[in-house]
């Protein structure tokens, strides 16, 4: 399992004691090759919730990593103030939208650099403390959704070590038609999964990064569980499933296995066929695959704003600890309890 320092650019494997990258002849961060890179992407169509959840993340992590006795920070200038400007300022300063993500090849297309957070000192594969570093790509749905998606500018994707490609349940028609009603309507709603995935497997290659298909803005489909009795109730309301209750900062390789399970149950149900078997033909056999189920929100938005209610995040970090889990950063027996 060892992940060597990769490229923060291009997710590219780098000789040791690299100090520029070979791939964009830019310096590389001050003890960057010593470290440990995590190299993790977004996709996803346009507005299934890829910069919320990004701004969500991030927040989470700092928590979660408080209660291990370490700091989640951004790495430099650029991290901060992209982070600080994009991301936070609209959601928790403004409660407002964020505006949709620029094409990559636009001038202001601010996702060209990655966001770099140290995660702390953690041990290697060797059991050896070392810096890791989370390197993370969001990329604009309108690239991922394009007939001639910009491959060369995205092939940071083959690299990755995780994909988290969210997709939107108000884009299933099943799902959309019952919430009628029980959600304020959702304004500009995105393109299908399935072109996305198409556009994907495009950019992919032959590489199978793990791949984290996750429901975004599941909050909506919580709502379900308010309908009057019927087969929604049923499954939304049914307090023993996984997807109902929020694993809080654990991690636990049981509960994951059961989400996978109850996720692909779910969207059996809504016949999200086409998606699945596309998933299967891509994946199996080929490279992991799992099943998640997040909100950024935990409530739907009403017009420009945000609900009052604040920000409530749903099994947010899920998708990230299912990778992170694999080299002990923010393993639960690592759990600082003072
Ligand atoms: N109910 C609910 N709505 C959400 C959630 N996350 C995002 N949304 C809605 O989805 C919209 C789009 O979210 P973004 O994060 O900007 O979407 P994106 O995937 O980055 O879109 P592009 O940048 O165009 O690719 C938001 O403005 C919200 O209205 C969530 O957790 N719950
Ligand atoms: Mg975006």
């Amino acid at each position: 399992m060892t992940n060597q320092a990769r490229c923060p650019h291009t997710f590219k494997p780098l000789e040791p004691g690299a100090t520029v990258s070979p791939y964009t002849e830019l310096p590389l961060p001050p003890g960057w090759s010593d470290g440990v890179t995590h190299c993790i992407a977004m996709a996803g169509a346009r507005a299934s919730g890829k910069s919320l959840y990004t701004a969500v993340v991030v927040k989470q992590l700092e928590l979660l990593a408080h209660r291990h006795g370490r700091q989640v920070n951004p790495l430099d200038e650029s991290t901060r103030d992209r982070y600080r400007e994009v991301y936070e300022t609209p959601l928790y300063k403004e409660m407002r939208h964020m505006a949709p993500t620029p094409q990559i090849t636009s001038i202001d297309a601010y996702q060209r650099d990655p966001l770099i957070f140290t995660l702390g000192r953690w041990p290697d594969d060797e059991g050896e403390q070392r810096m890791h570093y989370l390197v993370l790509r969001d990329v604009a749905g309108e690239d991922l959704e394009s007939m001639n998606p910009p491959v060369e500018e995205l092939e940071f994707f083959r690299y990755a070590d995780l994909i988290i490609f969210l997709f939107d349940p108000l884009k299933v028609p099943q799902i959309s038609s019952y919430l009628q009603g029980l959600i304020p309507h959702q304004l500009g709603l995105g393109g299908n999964p399935e072109d996305v995935l198409a556009n994907l497997e495009v950019i992919l290659g032959d590489a199978r990064p793990d791949l984290a298909v996750t429901i975004s803005k599941f909050d909506t489909l919580q709502k379900l569980s308010q309908l009057p009795d019927g087969e929604w109730k049923a499954i939304m309301g049914n307090e023993g499933s996984t997807f109902r209750r929020d694993n809080g900062w654990n991690y636990d390789l049981h509960d994951q296995m059961m989400l996978d399970m109850e996720i692909d149950a779910l969207l059996r149900y809504v016949k999200a066929d086409k998606l699945r078997h596309q998933l299967a033909t891509a994946y199996d056999g080929r490279g992991e695959r799992h099943f998640f189920a997040v909100s950024a929100l935990g409530e739907s938005p009403t017009g420009e704003h945000l609900s009052r209610q604040g920000i409530a995040p749903f099994r947010t970090t899920d998708p990230l600890r299912w990778h992170l889990d694999q080299y002990g950063v923010f393993s639960d027996d690592e759990v600082n309890l003072l």
